[in-house]
């Protein structure tokens, strides 16, 4: 027997190679009357179509006490390249989720919509009712390139126009070639299967695979925790090219030091025309190199960790067959979103407000749904889903600003103007009740919690202080948590680690401060740290840059380069 034996691909692989190019037996699943789940390896391949096999774990007990299967429902999350929306767009989908979903519409930290709570026998309806009007959810999901980010400002320049045009370049340049979505679910003609999938392969990828694109000053999103980054070089308002960023992510797992988020490394500069190539041949190496015996390990970070940054760059290079330019200096002022009115370069309005989580819906008075609805109705410009949860109302002519202005207030989606700076920036991940990983609620807790820290705050004396504050209910970082100045990380119901000293850049991962704690033990940890803030802080300070320079938390392993 030999000594080291080559380990065993994980069961997703063998899934993956089985499955004819993503078909399996999801059509067999699908017409399956007898229950409302999918066979087992179908619920790891209908990812790649952009859907989740959930239940409503909230009901979970009860069911188990009736012998009843869990209440088996669908997640449906759309592509949707750099957040951007037509009014069109938006009233089918608020359609869909009312018909179809749990009457809500769930905006994404990766700019896309999520419906929850589609039953599986209205799957099909629901992503043919997409198809009417060009959306689709091919790749939101799965061991591929998943939505592509971009800054979705409409506000600056004609440049970042030109930027958003590449991140739709590129999230169609990545897309699987596959029909099985085609066939599966918008029935068209089915093909032999087995199709070439040049970029991927008929493995795909080890593992999810992040794309995003940001135009300095703002880094809303988040460009160093991308697997592939680029960030716009705008020379006198023209888009010259892009410094790319490999190998960042958050994703970790509690008690597994194995497992880290990890800023990506900047390794250098290219022309526009060649993105999509460098992007193509970054995924082609992590395609070949990646860990595809275990999952926890299959990131391109860590491919990057084990094997060096020089060693990723000589792959890459050798694949292009030319070395990438050197990086070009760029600054980041900030990685949140501008709320409230701003005219853009084109003479246009635009309206960006905050809505808790992300969370479209009718609730009392808030009646957000409805109102952008209503607006969607008249609306000529079109939707901006930012990287923070939040949503541009984008493109409105001087003439049409009064009306729209009229229905956000009588909506209450004016509500952010009256939020404190802490809960506007807010993001907190879905958790419970449908993710199935929630260990600790986040995007229920969210209120309480703002409510709570905004009183200590208030305290102190910074009543309306702007700390950038993520919560998560697991590990997993889906709210980028290990960027924040004060992370939630959900440990067990109402319990979580502590984590200080993000910046609000996005180029510096906080560390752990507090482990497992309650409420009491949040504010317990939290309270003294305001009380030095507000005593010991320097001009300007952030609360994050304090606790590090105050020797609060121990600096960051290394801070993001600066090109
Ligand atoms: Fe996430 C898994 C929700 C952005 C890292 N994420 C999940 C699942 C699908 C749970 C599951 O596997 O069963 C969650 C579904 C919850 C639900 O009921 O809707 C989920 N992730 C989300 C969303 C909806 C959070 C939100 O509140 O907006 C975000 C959807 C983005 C999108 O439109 O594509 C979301 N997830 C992220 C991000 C942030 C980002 O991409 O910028 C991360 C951290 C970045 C990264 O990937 O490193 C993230 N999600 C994860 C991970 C950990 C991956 C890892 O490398 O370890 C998991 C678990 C997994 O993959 O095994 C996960
Ligand atoms: Fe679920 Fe964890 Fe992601 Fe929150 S961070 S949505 S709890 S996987």
């Amino acid at each position: 027997m030999s000594k080291n034996p080559t380990p065993a691909l994980s069961e997703v692989e063998h899934i993956k190679a089985r499955s004819n190019r993503l078909r399996g037996t999801l059509a067999e699943s699908l017409a399956d009357p007898l229950t409302g789940a999918i066979a087992p390896a179908d619920t790891q391949l209908i990812k790649f179509h952009g859907s989740y096999q959930q239940d409503d774990r909230d009901l979970r007990e009860e069911r188990r006490q009736q012998k009843l299967e869990p209440a088996y429902s669908f997640m449906l999350r759309t592509r949707l390249p750099g957040g951007v929306c037509t009014p069109k767009q938006w009233l089918v989908l608020d359609e869909l989720a009312r018909t179809y979903a749990n009457g809500t519409l769930r905006l994404t930290t990766r700019q896309a919509f999520q419906l929850h709570g589609v039953l599986k026998g209205d799957m099909k309806r629901t992503i043919q009712g997409m198809s009417t009007v060009l959306l689709d959810s091919i790749a939101a999901c799965g061991d591929v390139n998943r939505n592509v980010m971009c800054n979705p400002n409409p506000v600056d320049s004609r440049a970042h126009e030109v930027v958003h045009q590449w991140a739709v370049r590129l999230s169609e340049h990545l897309l699987p070639k596959t029909q099985a979505y085609y066939e599966i679910w918008l029935d068209k003609e089915k093909v032999a299967g087995g199709e070439e999938e040049p970029i991927y392969g008929p493995t795909y990828l080890p593992r999810k695979f992040k794309a995003g694109i940001t135009v300095p000053p703002l880094n809303d999103v988040d460009v160093f925790s991308q697997d592939l980054g680029f960030i716009a070089i705008i020379e006198a308002g023209e888009l010259i090219g892009f410094n790319v960023l490999v190998g960042g992510g958050m994703g970790a797992s509690h008690g597994d030091n194995a497992t880290f988020p990890r800023l990506a490394d900047v390794i250098g500069f290219c022309r526009p025309e060649q993105l999509l190539e460098v992007a193509e041949n970054v995924v082609k190496v992590q395609r070949d190199h990646g860990d595809r015996t275990n999952r926890k390990h299959a990131r391109l970070k860590y491919t990057i960790e084990d094997r060096g940054i020089a060693w990723f760059v000589s792959e890459l290079e050798k694949r292009l067959g030319y070395a990438l330019q050197p990086a070009h200096a760029f600054a980041f002022e900030h990685n949140g979103d501008r709320f409230g009115w701003l005219q853009g370069h084109d003479g246009r309005w635009n309206l960006t407000i905050h809505l808790d989580s992300g969370r479209v819906a009718d609730r009392d008075e808030q009646r957000h749904l409805t109102g952008l609805r209503e607006i969607a109705r008249v609306h000529k410009g079109d939707f901006r889903l930012t990287p923070n949860q939040n949503l541009v109302i984008a493109g409105i002519p001087s003439d049409e600003r009064p009306a729209i202005e009229a229905l956000v207030k009588s909506h209450g989606l004016d509500g952010f103007l009256r939020a404190t700076p802490l809960r506007r920036n807010a993001l907190a991940c879905v958790a419970l009740p449908t993710c199935a990983l929630a260990m600790a609620e986040a995007e229920r807790y969210l209120p309480q919690v703002t409510d709570l820290l905004d009183e200590r705050l208030a305290a102190h004396g910074l009543a309306g202080e702007n700390i950038l504050l993520r919560i998560t209910g697991c590990p997993n970082g889906c709210a980028r948590p290990y960027l924040a100045e004060i992370a939630l990380v959900g440990k067990a119901p109402g319990r979580y680690n502590l984590f200080l000293g993000g910046d609000a850049r996005g180029q510096r991962l906080n560390r752990l401060y507090r482990e497992n704690i309650d409420e009491a033990g949040i504010l317990a940890a939290l309270d003294p740290l305001f009380a030095a803030f507000k005593r010991d802080r320097l001009p300007g300070e952030a609360f994050g840059d304090f606790t590090v320079r105050s020797g609060h938390v121990a600096p960051p392993p290394a801070p993001a380069a600066k090109g």
